[in-house]
C-alpha cells in the first residue's frame, strides 16, 4: 500500500478505496472582487492554493481513484437556507459581482476555472458547511466502496474542517493537504491544521500535496 509521510504518522491509502474531495474552490470564495473579498477577506490567502491543486488534480487524474467536488450554495428561493444562517449571512441571495451570492445556477457559485471538474466527476452540491449534511455523499462514498478521504479546498477552519469531522465520525480515514486548503486567516489555517493531526490524529492526518502525488504516480 502507498505510504505518504504526515502528521502525526504516515498516512497508508489504496488506490480502490480512497476518493479526492475538492470542497467549495468557487469563485464567490476565490475570485478578486467577489463575495470573500467583498467581506473584507483577503482572497490570495485562498488562491495560493490553485497551483497545488492543479497539480495535484493532473496526477489523480491519471488514476482510477474517483474525485468528488463540492459547492455550497442555495436554491434561488433560498428554500434550503436556514433562517439562522441567512441573518447572519445577508448577502446570500443578493446581487453580487458575479451574479447573485452563493446560488446554485450562477457564475460565482461555480468552480473556478482552473479546476473546473470533468464529465465523470461527481458534483454534490451542499446547503450547510459540512459536505455529508442534507446531501447524498455518504450515498456516493458507500457505492464506491470508499474508507479514505484525501480532503482539499476552502476555507480550512469552516467548510474543510466540518466534513472532516462529519467524516471522520462515519468512519472515513481524513488525509488534509495543508498546501491545497487555505483560510482567510493565517492564524485560522495554522492552528485549522494542527486541530486535526493533534492528540494522535484525532480527525485525520496532513501532509503536503507533493509527498502525495509522488506515491500516486510510482
Ligand atoms: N466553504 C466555506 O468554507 N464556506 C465559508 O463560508 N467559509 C468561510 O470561511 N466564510
Amino acid at each position: 500500500m502507498p505510504i505518504v509521510d504526515a502528521q502525526p504518522t504516515p498516512f497508508e491509502f489504496d488506490l480502490d478505496t480512497t476518493a479526492l474531495l475538492v470542497i467549495d474552490m468557487q469563485r464567490d470564495f476565490l475570485l478578486p472582487g467577489g463575495f470573500g473579498e467583498s467581506l473584507g477577506n483577503d482572497v490570495a490567502q485562498l488562491r495560493r492554493t490553485i497551483g497545488p491543486m492543479k497539480r495535484l488534480l493532473e496526477a489523480w487524474r491519471a488514476t482510477s481513484m474517483p474525485i468528488i467536488h463540492t459547492r455550497e450554495g442555495h436554491k434561488p428561493d433560498l428554500s434550503d437556507c436556514p433562517p439562522a444562517k441567512l441573518k447572519r449571512g445577508p448577502m446570500i441571495g443578493q446581487p453580487g459581482t458575479f451574479g447573485k451570492i452563493l446560488i446554485q445556477g450562477e457564475y460565482g457559485h461555480d468552480i473556478i476555472d482552473e479546476l473546473q471538474p470533468l464529465e465523470n466527476e461527481v458534483v454534490v452540491d451542499k446547503p450547510g458547511k459540512g459536505a455529508f449534511y442534507a446531501t447524498d455523499l455518504e450515498e456516493v462514498l458507500t457505492k464506491d466502496g470508499i474508507k479514505r478521504l484525501v480532503v482539499t479546498g476552502v476555507t480550512t477552519e469552516v467548510c474543510v474542517h466540518t466534513t472532516v469531522r462529519e467524516a471522520n465520525d462515519r468512519g472515513y480515514e481524513c488525509l488534509v493537504l495543508a498546501d491545497c486548503v487555505g483560510s482567510y486567516f493565517p492564524e485560522f489555517q495554522q492552528a485549522g491544521l494542527r486541530m486535526i493531526a493533534a492528540q494522535g490524529g484525532i480527525f485525520g492526518w496532513v501532509a503536503e500535496s507533493p509527498a502525495l502525488i509522488e506515491e500516486i504516480a510510482r
